[in-house]
């Protein structure tokens, strides 16, 4: 069973939102590639953790490596276009990010994944969301993270990928917004870390038609 040791620092009046303007900082990456972070941008995040970790249907993932199936390293949830999300906070999430992206090139963002890091051993490769439309088009990819903070990488595909990554902390309220041509031409992942750390949940929305 995964548990959640919440901060001390929490308000305890309940999950609600800062404002978008306040705080955001807008990175241009080059390549029309850009991303967006918003440290702290829910209040009291720390609320919604226990529901969410008891509440949504998580399912283990096995994947090929090689000549062999492993397991994939964290729990995954998935709820598409119209599908009620397992917290209402999570849908008012869902309708503001889809009112300040809708513009973008693909549309408001509609599906939301979820990923649950159970601790430091839980972890996603560097990857872009590049199935489906993601790997031809511009995307939007809006990422609310609870829990416990983890080091989020960023770090641009190809040969010049060598280089040295973007360093995100996401946890406890940070909103991460990849934009433009981010999924094909940078790549993210969340290392593993040997620090003691509790769980955190990534809230990954999307545009129809990108994983
Ligand atoms: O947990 C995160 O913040 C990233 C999740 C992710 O990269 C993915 O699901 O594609």
């Amino acid at each position: 069973m995964v548990t959640y040791q919440g901060s001390l620092f929490d308000t305890g009046t309940g999950p609600g939102l800062g404002t978008l303007a306040e705080g955001l900082v807008r990175e241009e990456l080059g390549d029309g590639a850009w991303v967006e972070h918003r440290p702290g941008w829910v209040v009291d995040a720390d609320s919604v953790v226990e529901h969410l970790l008891t509440e949504v249907p998580w399912r283990a993932e096995r994947r090929k490596m090689y000549d062999r199936i492993v397991d994939v390293p964290r729990l995954v949830a998935f709820y598409g276009e119209g599908e009620r999300l397992p917290h209402p906070f999570l849908d008012e999430v869902r309708s503001v990010l889809a009112d300040r992206y809708g513009g973008e090139e693909g549309g408001p963002v509609r599906t939301a994944g979820l990923c649950l890091y159970r601790g430091g051993g839980d972890s996603v490769a560097w990857h872009g969301d590049t199935i489906g439309r993601g790997a031809t088009h511009d995307t939007v990819v809006a990422i609310v993270s609870f829990g416990e903070p983890r080091r989020f990488l960023l770090r641009p595909c190809g040969p010049r990928g060598g280089g040295t990554a973007r360093r995100y902390s996401l946890g406890r309220g940070d909103l991460i917004v990849m934009g433009g041509s981010c999924q094909r031409t940078w790549e993210h992942a969340v290392p593993k870390t040997r620090r003691s750390v509790g769980p955190r949940i990534s809230v990954q929305f999307r545009q129809p038609g990108v994983r």
